[in-house]
Formats: C-alpha cells, structure tokens, sequence
C-alpha cells in the first residue's frame, strides 16, 4: 500500500490553499504536480552543470550528457524497452505521434492503404492521422465502442486487413478512462502486417506498461503526466522498424556527415533530436521517474484502482449526475467524466474551484468523443498516487452544495419571471 501521508509531503503546491480551502488537486488527466525530488534535479542542473550535450569535452558539458543519457536508460527501463536507443526525447505525446507520422506513415501509406484507430482519440491521436492519410490517399477507420466505453472488438478480424498499414490506439482514454486491450489489438495487426502505435499519455503514468509485453512498434508518452516537467516527453520506437523510418526534424545532432549538397543520419536515438535537446527537463524527468520505480507502479495502480472505485461509489449517490466510462476499475483508471442536467460543466468547474477542487470541464481534446456522448463538455476529475478518499469526499460534497446552489439560481430566476 502507497504511504499517501508521507508521499504528499513530497509535493509542496499540495500544501497550498485555494480560496482559503486546502487545494484538492483532481486534474491530474491534463498534468500532474511535482515532487520536491523533480523540482531538485532541474534546480541542481542549473546551478551546477548546465552545458549543452554530445559535443563539449569540458567537465561540464559531460556530467549534463552523462545525466541526460541516464535518463534515457531509466525511461528505457520504466517500460521494459530492449535497449535505451529505442528512446526518443520529444516535447511531449502529441510530438511523439506527429513524429511517427511524418516519418513512418508519410513514407509508407498509399492509396486505397487504412488507418485504423479508435473514436475515443485524444485529438494528438486523430488528426495527425487525418493529415497522413489526406496526404496519402489512404482511408482512416475506426473500431466501435459500446456504450459503456469498452471497445467492441468483435469485428476487429474484418477491420484489419491486409489494406491496414497502421494500428493506432490509445492505451487508456482520458475523457472514459477506459484501459484498452492494446497487447490483443497489436497481436492481430501484426498477424496481418500493420504497424502498431499507442498512445501511453494516460496509462504509463498510471499503470505498469512494459513494451514487448504491449507488442507495439511505437508508444508515446508525456513527462508531465507522470510527476516530470512540461515540454519533454518519449517516443519508444521499436528497434526493428528504424529502418523504415525517414527523419523527421533535419539540422544539428541528427547527421553524421553532411556535404554542401547531401547528408548522412546519426544512429539511434539521435537521429530523431535535431538540434539542442530539452537537457534540464529530461534529467529532471529521470527524477520523476526514480520517484515512480520507489514506489512501484503496481502500488500506483493499485491505489489508484481502490480511490477510484471508492469515487464511482460515491458518485452513485449523486442520482442526478452521470458518470462516463466502464463500472469496471479493472478495465478503466482514475478518470471519472461526469454530466450534471441542471449544470453546465463550466459553471461546476467554477464553483468547485471555490471550494478549492480542481476539476477539468470541456471537450478534454477529444471533441468527437464527448460529442457522440450528447452533450457539448464534460466535467472530469482525474485522480492520482497522491489523491485521498477524504478529498473524494469533499469533491462529492462540492457537487452537491453546487446542485443545491444551481436548483436555488434556477428557483429564483423562475420566480422572477412569473412576477
Ligand atoms: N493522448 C492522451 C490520451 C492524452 O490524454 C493527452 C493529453 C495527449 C495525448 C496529449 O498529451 P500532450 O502532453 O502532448 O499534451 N490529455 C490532456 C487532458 O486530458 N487534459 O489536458 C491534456
């Protein structure tokens, strides 16, 4: 069991008040806080050995390499990668795919070629692949959903073809919260020739993700989402299809020899970080990560599984408010999409804030998705290791002073009218 005591004094803002209320910080989906250890390592990094990498020979700029270089091997091991060359740094998830896109798919796809994908797609998922198949020629298609947020794969054999060139999934929604099997999903693409990615935005900071367990040929993943800094993220590429990949972004770093003319590629993974690296973020991200590994990812899982079944339990006393996503914690994780009739998602974000919940409310990027729902924007709290049932508790207290507060607006303004 995680001690959420202990770790929570490891995240200063998690100290702060809101309004004059204890911060309830429930928007983990879009970011998660950081700990002091995360905050340190950038700190350190630019106090004592800020240097650009994989050129100086002076001390400094071969402790930032030899730092940045270990936090590509702790990320490598964090999913089970074959080696640390599978590990691309980029910004962030949406960089990760629109890379793949650029340099696996602008390459490989075709007319009449398919693109299969899911209709629950953060839009870092969807429209890089609207564009490549645009390009292309190629058609992009979608395996269903039932309505309680579980992908249908009953049809999945006549989906992929031998016409599908690319599998794209996402590992875990981030407006249901649905875990989807992607290791199924890429054992029958790959029987059938496709290409596999997935989007690990939303599972590799909350679950164990091992690659060769997953099968894919690509996972992409953000820093931010997972206790690290903003503006570093990973794409793992598969060692066996770097042959098939053009580079992407073109000047420094990424040659190893260039003519007026004409250039060659560096090895793995630098053909894929043109230019300067984001130095400090990665090391700081290794940190996030060594802070991750301590505790175990199945801790985190684990935790996050209880809290949320705790959270869908209390939201069944709320009658008037419906909850998205799969009842089953097995097959979703902590995030909890939810409608009320009477109050606009925006309106609820406004309020809880005051009561010092953070809580997301829109189309969380994913516009297609919370539109075939019926409704225009979603409220959603998004949980994480840090997260208590007593702040589940004031969430769920919020909600209903709120719909005590909204039923009282609407009274008044009824009255008005009639008078
Ligand atoms: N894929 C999924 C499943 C996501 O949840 C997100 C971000 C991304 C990709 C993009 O990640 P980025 O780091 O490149 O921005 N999701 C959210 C969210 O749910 N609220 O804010 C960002």
């Amino acid at each position: 069991m995680l001690n959420v005591k202990r770790i929570r004094e490891d995240f200063p803002v998690l100290q702060r008040k809101v309004y004059g209320k204890p911060l309830v910080y429930l928007d983990n989906a879009a970011t998660s806080q950081k700990p002091r250890q995360v905050i340190e390592a950038l700190r350190e990094y630019y106090e004592s050995y800020n240097a650009n990498v994989h050129r100086a020979v002076h001390a400094l700029g071969m402790e930032a390499t030899d730092r940045y270089e270990a936090a590509r091997r702790k990320v490598s091991q964090f999913i089970g990668a074959p080696n640390p060359e599978c590990i691309v740094f980029t910004r962030n998830t949406t960089e990760a795919l629109n890379l793949v896109s650029y340099a696996w798919a602008q390459h490989h796809l075709g007319p009449g070629d398919e693109v299969l994908t899911t209709r629950m797609e953060h839009h870092s998922n969807l429209v890089p692949w609207q564009r490549a198949c645009q390009e292309r020629g190629a058609t992009l298609k979608f395996i269903p959903h039932a309505e309680d947020g579980c992908l249908d794969l009953s049809g999945l054999d006549s989906l992929i073809t031998e016409r599908t060139k690319l599998v794209t999934v996402t590992h875990m929604s981030n407006v249901l919260g649905t875990i989807n099997p992607v290791g199924l999903i890429a054992r029958q693409a790959h029987a059938r020739g496709a290409v596999v990615v997935v989007d690990g935005a939303q599972s590799v900071p909350h679950l164990p993700v091992n690659v060769q367990e997953l099968d894919c040929d690509f996972l992409a993943f953000s820093a931010h989402k997972m206790l690290g800094p903003t503006g570093i993220g990973v794409l793992y590429i598969r060692p066996e299809i770097t042959d098939q990949l053009e580079p992407f972004l073109r000047g420094g770093e990424m040659v190893r020899e260039v003519w007026y003319d004409h250039a060659t590629w560096n090895d793995m993974p630098y053909r894929f970080e043109a230019g300067t690296p984001n130095i400090a973020d990665a090391i700081a991200f290794g940190a996030a990560i060594d802070y991750l590994s301590a505790l175990g990812m199945e801790q985190v899982r684990q935790h996050e599984m209880a809290l949320t079944s705790y959270a869908l339990k209390r939201f069944r006393e709320l009658e008037e408010v419906q909850v998205f996503g799969p009842g089953d914690v097995t097959v979703r994780g902590g995030v909890v999409s939810f409608h009320h009739p009477q109050v606009h998602p925006h309106d609820l974000g406004t309020f809880l804030d005051r009561e010092g919940v953070a809580i997301r409310a829109g189309h969380h990027c994913a516009m297609p998705l919370v539109r075939s729902l019926g409704v225009v924007a979603t409220a959603r709290a998004s949980f994480y290791l840090y997260n208590t049932e007593e702040e589940v508790d004031v969430l769920i207290a919020a909600l209903q002073k709120a719909t005590r507060y909204f039923a009282r607006a609407t009274e008044r303004v009824t009255q008005a009218k009639r008078a």
